[in-house]
């Protein structure tokens, strides 16, 4: 069969998969939105569809006020005695923890911490006991991965935590995950730093505890000699073997937005590469240890048709699964209802990193037609493209006194002007945005007339210029005014072109 990469589409970092019964499910890092770690599943590790999140209370993790880009860091999903069970780090406060649920459709349990330090936390389970991975720095300042056993009922650490391999020597050195295959302990993990020179190392050892010896012709994947390939910062990833026996490995990546632009918005993706154990009980991924676009592989029969979901509305997602606010909202500023949607401003904008009234779906593509039909009431409704508080693209209806304007608003930095704005007879207007590679356009078309409001350079939300780990979010949302009167929200439609 031949698919394409990425296999999840849009900021969803730091995957990590395990297989149930014929089902594979995977979590990804989620930050300051809320609710917290996307959960997918899947029958085939090609198409991927969200059931759910892992952290659905203010009772599991920490988001108030949190910084951009802080929040929930990588996760690992794995499966043991029946069980499920989810640790992550929330950033902001330095915590690793975990949760557990018996029904992957069902809520999850409330966090129980584990005193070891570092991030990206991950287990390891044999007969009873339970190996607790993350990273850190030794005593000498030393890139480290960290290993304690713990109770898994408490979290109590059983053993003192102690290091267990310094990694390769790249830098930040991260997301290790131990494996038992064929009776060897395979230690994987990732280095280079989440941009253009991430890249995947691994070591194996006869004992969980190491010692490890590396694979000698580390890194068993990166990108980061592919100048001016598309696909960029591959690495993060998690080991899973199919239901033939068949191993893969899930990692993150991103796609630049041409050829020779070294930007990227859409945030870090899903990619699947297949892997191939040799004799001497190494393994290699892909052909030539790099992550392609379009992979061929005989691990998937040809029958098997990959399927991409080519438009979300109103009434083809849902308001708990496929969207998403900025921390905790406000859920008396939202009426989420049958294909329509209202939402009431606060005193919080979108420019602080607190909880403006925001509801989002991510962007999962370069080519897309993003249209809504917004009616103000009060103050200033609309779109948003964004990144973080210091970098977005806002487009919105606003009602001063009798008057209605549309604006076309860009924050990027301490920058922030409105561009273009236009008078309108009407409370009521389609607001469209066409998105491709390298900009934006904004048109509004109100009384049966359009207007063209110009159009910003996609750029400017990218991580390279905004920073920090997430990706451009598409946000419905409300600010200024009174704060009593709700916007109208209705047909919106966010439409993807390969
Ligand atoms: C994550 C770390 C990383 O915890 O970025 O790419 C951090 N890898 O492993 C935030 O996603």
């Amino acid at each position: 069969m031949k698919y394409s990469n990425p296999v999840i589409k849009g900021f969803y970092p730091d995957p990590s998969v395990c297989k149930v019964n014929n089902k594979y499910y995977l979590v990804s890092s989620s930050f300051q939105y809320y609710p917290g770690v996307p959960l997918f599943e899947s029958d085939d590790l090609v198409n991927w569809r969200q059931i759910g999140h892992c952290l659905t209370r203010q009772s599991q993790v920490h988001l108030e006020k949190i910084d951009s880009s802080g929040g929930v860091f990588a996760c690992t999903i794995r499966y043991h005695n029946g069980r499920f069970y989810m640790t992550t780090t929330n950033n902001s406060t330095g915590q690793n923890f975990y949760v557990w649920t018996d029904d992957i459709y069902g809520e999850w349990s409330e966090p129980i911490f584990v005193d070891q330090g570092g991030i990206d936390p991950s287990f390891y389970f044999e007969g009873n006991l339970t190996y607790f991975m993350s990273n850190g720095t030794d005593d000498t300042g030393r890139n480290s991965i960290f290993q304690c056993e713990i109770d898994i009922e408490t979290g109590e650490k059983l053993t003192p935590s102690r290091v267990i391999w310094h990694g390769t020597g790249g830098r930040y050195l991260e997301s290790p995950h131990l494996y038992k295959i064929n009776d060897l302990y395979y230690l994987m993990a990732a280095e280079g730093g989440t941009e253009y020179g991430h890249m995947i190392v691994y070591a194996r050892g006869n004992s969980p505890y190491g010692p490890f010896e590396a694979y000698p012709n580390n890194p068993v994947l990166t990108n980061r000699n592919l100048g001016g390939y598309e696909i960029q910062g591959v690495g993060h990833g998690d080991l899973i073997q199919d239901h033939d026996g068949n191993w893969w490995i899930v990692h993150l990546g991103f796609r630049q937005i041409g050829r020779w632009v070294m930007h990227h918005h859409l945030g870090r993706e899903v990619f699947l590469m297949p892997v191939t154990f040799h004799e001497d009980h190494w393994f290699t991924v892909g052909d030539d240890g790099t992550t392609q676009g379009e992979v061929e592989t005989n691990y998937i029969p040809n029958s098997a048709k990959q399927i991409e979901q080519m438009q979300y509305t109103f009434h083809n997602t849902s308001w708990d699964i496929d969207w998403c606010y900025l921390r905790y909202p406000d859920k008396q500023n939202y009426l989420l209802g049958d294909g329509e949607l209202k939402l009431r401003g606060s005193q919080i904008s979108l420019d602080t990193a607190d909880s403006p009234t925001f509801i989002g779906l991510r962007q999962k593509d370069f080519h897309a037609e993003i249209s809504c039909e917004i009616r103000v009431n009060d103050g200033e409704a609309g779109i948003t493209l964004y990144m973080d508080e210091h970098h977005h693209y806002d487009f919105a209806l606003r009602r001063i006194g009798e008057r209605i304007e549309a604006v076309k608003r860009l924050n990027i930095g301490d920058i922030k002007t409105i561009h273009d704005q236009s008078d309108l007879n009407s409370n009521v207007a389609i607001l469209k945005i066409i998105s491709n590679h390298d900009t934006y356009s904004f048109q509004v078309i109100s009384d049966g007339i359009e207007f063209d409001l110009g159009s910003a350079q996609t750029r400017y939300l990218s991580s390279e210029v905004a920073g920090g780990f997430t990706g451009v979010v598409i946000g419905l949302y409300s600010q200024d005014g009174s704060c009593s009167e709700f916007n109208d929200f209705s047909d919106f439609k966010c439409t993807y072109f390969n």
